[in-house]
């Protein structure tokens, strides 16, 4: 599992560098989001249950045939499953968010889903809604806690659409 600086040094490692104008520079940007990235991450931690369940809400009303008979999330097992996953989209983004690297969703959560998901015949579209959904919710109370330049915020989440939709060929 690495971050933003591990990286960094893993990289000039290999190479056998010092760090150069580049790397000082992406250095500095990393650290200096870092409060902003500790305090998006505390916005989420204490409105995390609030959050899923929202977004939960949001993507059954945008597609309800999920949550009727022959839907992915029909009976109160698999919406409580789909839920549980959206739950760990948000907690392992917010390690990434404040990682300031994605490596740690690659790890963890990305490694192996788009086959545990295609046998179990989850739908890989409408979970991308779902994750797309629930950034907005987070960009939302992350800029309600008076984070500015809180940009950084869609990186993991788009990062996590990015490789469930590219994999889903
Ligand atoms: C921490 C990393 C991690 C991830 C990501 C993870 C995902 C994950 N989701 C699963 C199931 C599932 N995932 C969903 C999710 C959904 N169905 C829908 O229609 C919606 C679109 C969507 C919610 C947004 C459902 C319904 C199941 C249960 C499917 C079944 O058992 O038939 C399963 C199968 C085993 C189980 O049910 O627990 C795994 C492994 N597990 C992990 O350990």
């Amino acid at each position: 599992m690495r971050d933003a600086v591990t990286t960094l040094i893993k990289n000039y490692d290999v190479a056998g560098r010092y760090f150069d104008r580049n790397a000082i520079d992406s250095l500095k940007s990393y650290f200096e989001s870092g409060t902003a990235r500790v305090q998006a991450a505390a916005a989420i931690n204490s409105n995390a249950a609030a959050i899923v369940k929202q977004a939960g809400s949001k993507l059954f009303e945008e597609l309800p045939e999920l949550i009727r008979p022959g839907g992915n999330a029909y009976t109160t097992r698999r919406y409580a499953a789909c839920l549980r996953d959206m739950d760990y989209y948000l907690r392992y983004a917010t390690y990434a968010l404040v990682a300031g690297n994605t490596n740690v969703l690659d790890e963890r959560v990305l490694q192996g889903l788009r086959e545990t998901y295609n046998s179990l015949g989850v739908p890989i579209g409408p979970t991308v809604r779902g994750v797309q959904i629930m950034k907005d919710i987070v960009k939302e109370q992350v800029a309600a806690a008076g984070v500015a330049n809180a940009a950084f915020v869609d990186e993991p989440f788009d990062h996590i659409t990015r490789e469930l939709s590219e994999q889903d060929v």
